[in-house]
């Protein structure tokens, strides 16, 4: 009698989860009436099987509730919440959360699944100091739409620390994004400790100065940089990995190197003198592919980097090199004679000298059972099958992409650039790089392109995000641009179309806001208003 007035007393006066989190789980079915699973201190967490990523699992829910609702998970009573990893399902990442009066199980299919429930079940917290939430009985049944669910970080143009980067991590794993593309390489910082190449991070991770704005012509003379070493790196790699996220290391060639440059000039065109990049934009100073040593450079530098980043897909950029200083360089004109480079189908020889630079790289990654990723120029001339096209000119890389048989990742301007502005308003925005992508337009984000057959939308792996620092110097800023649109990209990546509704979002989106706050993560605050 005394237990059945307790619960009564919960379930008047109880907080209540909420299984309709962010990303929208394909299925929740709560039973109305029941007895509802009282979560509170005395409440065991229970493996069924002792390896060490379920323990792990185990600890990053009690780690979790402890943060969104200030309950201790210390067992002693009857009830548990039990985490398990037999369930049967296609998709890898599914779980099933089910919740009775005295127990809540979730089953994944691997133990990533069961870490995307016990996300689920967070997230379904009401945020605060409590003790005691009620979680109404019922089911959800969840799996992700697409295996690749990214977001991106430049630390090049400005960098951030490690423990900045894991909280960026923190932030995917809360949005069940499941690979971070981690952007090391560039024309104003090279970020990545190589050991023999210690130039790189000696030279070319620091710069003097740095444009004021968008090339204005004026300098702020403040020395910028930083570097991770090795070591660094595998930790953050670590880290992930125990959050279920992978790292793509992305090594930029042959363009956006001018840091690579001031570090070894032998590998430019014209052998310098070269400085780390203090302006913004696309630079003509690029590595020779008319010199035999840059081939070796980027074949040592691959090799250490896939020693450091166990990643199935390595990252070598290919964006925006322009050819300039090849067409007018003897090296790389003997270089065309040799391979015997022809304009031909509208592609000039310099185009298939970049060519040759993505299909050197292409094999040295696929060597070692690994495959490579670049952006969508890497198309301008035959791509190597393996290649991962990343469409950001548009979705037109994708498409162009997936019809000659390639997997493609659509990280489109109009849709998935963070470093835009989200506001109109844009006198009152921090200064940004131009254009316009608000929360709603995240959100309508559709990653398949229409024009693809059945069979090339297969190759379609996922979206994901870029955030670009030319213009953000802080971590705090660099939040301020990832949420809550990363709330929205999670549930364009994860949630299948026929079950997003903007509006639907809209009214789970505070209590997703209310764990930003407690998480102490900065956020804009324009869907609010
Ligand atoms: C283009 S997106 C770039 C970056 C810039 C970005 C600014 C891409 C592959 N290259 O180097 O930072 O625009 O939005």
């Amino acid at each position: 009698m005394a237990s059945l007035l307790a619960v009564l007393a919960v379930m008047v006066n109880a907080q209540w989860a909420d299984f309709h989190v962010i990303p929208q789980p394909q299925q929740v079915a709560v039973t109305t009436g029941a007895r509802p699973f009282v979560l509170d201190r005395s409440v065991e967490v229970v493996t069924s099987v002792a390896d060490e990523s379920m323990q792990r699992n185990a600890q990053f829910l009690r780690q979790y509730v402890a943060q969104t609702s200030g309950i201790t998970l210390s067992g002693g009573g009857r009830r548990c919440i039990v985490l398990r990893c037999d369930l049967t399902d296609r998709n890898p990442e599914a779980y099933c959360l089910r919740v009775t009066c005295d127990t809540v199980e979730i089953n994944g299919a691997s133990s990533a699944g069961v870490f995307h429930g016990l996300n689920t079940l967070r997230k379904a917290l009401p945020a605060g100091v409590w003790q005691r939430v009620a979680l109404p009985c019922g089911a959800v049944y969840d799996y992700p739409r697409f295996a690749y669910r990214g977001a991106h970080l430049d630390v090049c143009r400005h960098f951030f620390t490690v423990d900045e980067v894991k909280t960026f991590i923190d932030m995917l794993a809360l949005h069940g994004i499941n690979n971070f593309h981690w952007h090391l390489t560039d024309d104003q910082g090279w970020r990545i400790e190589i050991k023999r190449y210690p130039r790189l991070t000696q030279v070319g991770a620091w710069r003097d100065s740095t444009v004021i704005g968008r090339n204005s012509g004026r300098w702020n003379k403040e020395r910028h940089g930083g570097f991770y070493t090795q070591e660094e790196a595998r930790e953050v790699v670590r880290y992930a990995a125990e959050r279920h996220i992978n790292v793509i290391p992305e090594i930029e060639m042959p363009g956006h190197t001018q840091a690579v440059l001031a570090s070894y000039p032998e590998l430019g065109c014209t052998g310098g003198p070269y400085g780390v990049w203090t302006c913004w934009g696309v630079t003509p100073k690029v590595l020779c592919p008319g010199n035999d040593d840059t081939f070796t450079f980027i074949r040592n530098v691959l090799n250490e980097v896939m020693d450091v980043f166990p990643s199935p897909i390595i990252g070598i950029g290919g964006d925006e090199c322009p050819k300039d200083r090849w067409r007018v360089c003897s090296k790389c004109q003997a270089r065309i004679r040799k391979e015997g480079l022809t304009a031909q189908g509208g592609i000039s020889p310099e185009a298939q000298l970049q060519g040759l630079i993505t299909h050197f790289a292409s094999e040295v990654i696929t060597a070692r059972g690994r495959a490579p990723m670049g952006w969508d120029e890497i198309l301008e001339c035959d791509v190597p099958q393996q290649a991962v096209v990343l469409s950001w000119r548009g979705q037109e890389g994708a498409v162009d992409g997936a019809r000659r048989g390639n997997r493609v990742i659509l990280s489109p301007t109009s849709h998935m650039y963070f470093d835009y502005y989200q506001s109109r308003d844009t006198e009152r925005e921090p200064y940004a790089f131009g254009g316009y992508i608000p929360v709603q337009k995240v959100y309508d984000f559709e990653a398949v392109p229409e024009s693809l057959s059945p069979e090339q939308a297969e190759l379609v792996m996922g979206c994901q995000a870029n955030l670009w620092t030319e213009y953000i110097e802080t971590f705090s800023h660099v939040q301020y641009m990832e949420l809550p649109r990363m709330a929205a990209l999670c549930e364009t990546q994860w949630t299948m179309p026929e079950r997003k509704d903007y509006s639907s979002f809209l009214s789970r989106l505070p209590r997703l806001l209310a764990h930003y706050r407690l998480l102490g993560y900065n956020y804009a605050r324009h869907v609010c208003e």
